[in-house]
């Protein structure tokens, strides 16, 4: 059996406001409406760095900087694996390409997102993390 690929997703943190950069989804109808990192699938041959460096690239015009990966891990399906690794907007002001809306939350605002149901299922499980990451 072969590993399962990996879908990165980017933690992405304004150190100055200490808001964290939610990005909402337009596709598939499951989850068009709700909110998630943004990021996408890891390519043959590219590091999971380099893939979220891309995707955030592609989708939102921006250059980051990738750090530490957060601690959760989700088997999104068998062969796809979700990680989130931590990242710093080194250039650019972020625009939706792909997506519907892109919002800026502290710890209030992700808690109320997470409060509502407005996140996709498997980023829920990021949301304790984040809010001690936020907060402390
Ligand atoms: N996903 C998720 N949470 C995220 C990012 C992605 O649960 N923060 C899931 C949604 C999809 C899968 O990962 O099931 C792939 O995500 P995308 O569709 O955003 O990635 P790509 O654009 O790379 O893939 P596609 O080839 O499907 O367009």
């Amino acid at each position: 059996m072969t590993d399962a690929r990996l879908v990165v997703a980017g933690a992405v943190v304004d150190p100055a406001t200490r808001r964290l950069l939610l990005a909402q989804r337009r596709y598939p109808p499951e989850v068009a409406g709700l909110w998630e990192l943004p990021g996408g699938k890891v390519e043959a041959g590219e590091s999971p760095e380099a893939a979220l460096r891309r995707e955030l690239r592609e989708e939102l015009d921006v250059e980051v900087r990738v750090g530490s990966a957060l601690a959760e891990r989700v088997a999104l399906r068998d062969d796809l694996t979700l990680i989130a690794l931590r990242a710093q907007i080194v250039a650019g002001t972020p625009r939706p390409a792909d997506h519907e809306a892109l919002r800026w939350v502290d710890t209030v605002g992700l808690g109320e997102f997470a409060r509502d149901g407005l996140l996709v299922p498997a980023d829920a499980v990021w949301v304790p993390e984040l809010l001690t990451e936020l907060g402390g």
